[in-house]
């Protein structure tokens, strides 16, 4: 593919003859087109997703469409998403190596991205509503969201690395503006594109009355807006981790952006919430309360797995202007509290954001499949109602909690409990 040609959308008819002689390609999956198999498989929200498989292997190809997929062009979405997309995977794969699909080509018109196609990786949300367990998901996710959130900060980059980094992320307006609106505005309104399960009404009214919520909600958005602590994800859900039995990866990070440190564990803990609390439409009675516990254990697992390599990190890679050694080990100053104040106050941000995207999933644009996947809207909604009322208790009460175990106890609170 010429890559001066205007940008146009990839079929599965085009495809082979579009980027069939790009040689990274061919070599990866075989330079005989003819032999090639195209298949769309995007379920996202936003791209085309393509694989690709010829006879000597397969890759994945996506492309960003100018417009939101699941809503059509009356809602156009730049194509630059792509670009920003790129770098993010470039620097996520040097500060956790391995943890993301690995690059093979990118087209920057085209808005395409050619990766490695992971197998037999599957969504992990896929495998939480099947009941499958991923041995060692807590320790991988919890340390890609540590070493991310650490070395994409001022405790580990250079003040004038980072801050060129967050000038260019800063170009990426359009995709923050959807998190800004769907995620912490619109589920606390009477926004066009929401949508809740009908017996939820009365729920999402109290809800849209708490004042005191909706300026809980708008602090944390300022926050989330104008705290360019450390480059994240900015979309980190079940959907955006493939796993295995025993191996977990993560991919599309098109909603980077310099953001607070608590940002992308809070929502990921959010999800394996809305997991936990769904569990009791996907599994049966004898399998529940052992697949809910492990769920559990994979949150608190996860935090402290965060926790403490963030304190490894903290001890081994400060090489940033934050709280440098000048001040404390070089003075015969131990800087371990400060690394604790740190965390203290990225988990209160965290918990903050937990308890938002447990709301957004169920009020705003685009829900769960954890949810959504359970037809009967009456068995669905007294879940749903558990996860709102968890969410408002998180928001309302982030400074209060002093654990993990905190939020894990109080989601076993909730899951007893009749909240319609
Ligand atoms: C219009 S985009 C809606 C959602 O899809 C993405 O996966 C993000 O989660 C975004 O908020
Ligand atoms: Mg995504």
């Amino acid at each position: 593919m010429a890559s001066n040609q205007t940008y146009q959308p990839l079929t599965t008819e085009s495809l082979a003859a579009r980027i069939g002689a790009i040689e990274v390609v061919a070599a990866q999956v075989g330079s005989d087109t003819s032999r090639w198999t195209v298949r769309e498989v995007g379920d996202g929200n936003l791209n085309l997703v393509f694989i690709v498989d010829g006879p000597s292997g397969s890759v994945i190809v996506k492309q960003a469409l100018p417009y939101v997929r699941l809503v059509g062009d009356s809602w156009p979405l730049p194509l630059y998403r792509a670009y920003y997309e790129h770098e993010a995977l470039v620097r996520q794969q040097t500060r956790d190596p391995g943890r993301v699909p690995q690059l093979l080509y990118f087209d920057r018109e085209q808005a395409l991205i050619v990766m490695e196609f992971l197998s037999p990786h599957i969504i992990l949300r896929r495998k939480l509503i099947s009941g499958d367990r991923v041995e060692g998901l807590a320790k991988t996710i919890g340390q890609f969201c540590a070493r991310t959130t650490f070395r994409g900060s001022e405790l580990s980059m250079q003040s004038t690395d980072k801050k060129a980094d967050v000038a260019l992320f800063a170009g990426n307006v359009a995709i923050p503006a959807i998190t800004e609106a769907l995620v912490f505005t619109d589920p606390y309104y009477n926004a066009e594109m929401n949508t809740h399960t009908p017996e939820l009404t009365s729920i999402v009214d109290s809800l849209r009355t708490n004042v005191v919520l909706k300026q809980r909600a708008q602090r944390m958005l300022s926050r989330f807006a104008s705290n360019t602590e450390t480059m994240l994800h900015g979309d980190l859900h079940s959907g955006s981790i493939m796993s295995t039995e025993s191996d977990s990866r993560v991919i599309d990070p098109e909603f980077v952006q310099y953001g607070p440190m608590g940002f992308d564990i809070g929502m990921l803990i959010a999800n394996y919430l809305m997991a936990y609390f769904s569990q009791p439409a996907h599994r049966s009675q004898d399998q529940l309360a052992n697949y809910q516990d492990w769920i559990l254990s994979v949150i608190e697992q996860t935090a402290e797995t965060f926790n403490s390599e963030f304190t490894h990190l903290w001890k081994t890679e400060r090489t940033g202007m934050l709280y440098p050694s000048a001040l404390f080990e070089d003075q015969g100053h131990s800087s371990a509290d400060a690394c604790t104040s740190v965390l203290d106050h990225l988990w209160r941000d965290a918990i903050g954001f937990c308890g938002i995207e447990m709301h957004r999933r169920t009020l705003s644009l685009a829900h769960n499949a954890d949810f959504e996947d359970i037809e009967d809207t009456s068995i669905r909604a007294p879940l749903e109602a558990r996860n709102i009322k968890m969410g408002a208790q998180l928001i309302m009460n982030a400074e209060q909690l002093e654990s993990i175990q905190a939020v894990t106890a109080m989601a076993k609170q909730f899951n007893t409990e009749n909240c319609l």
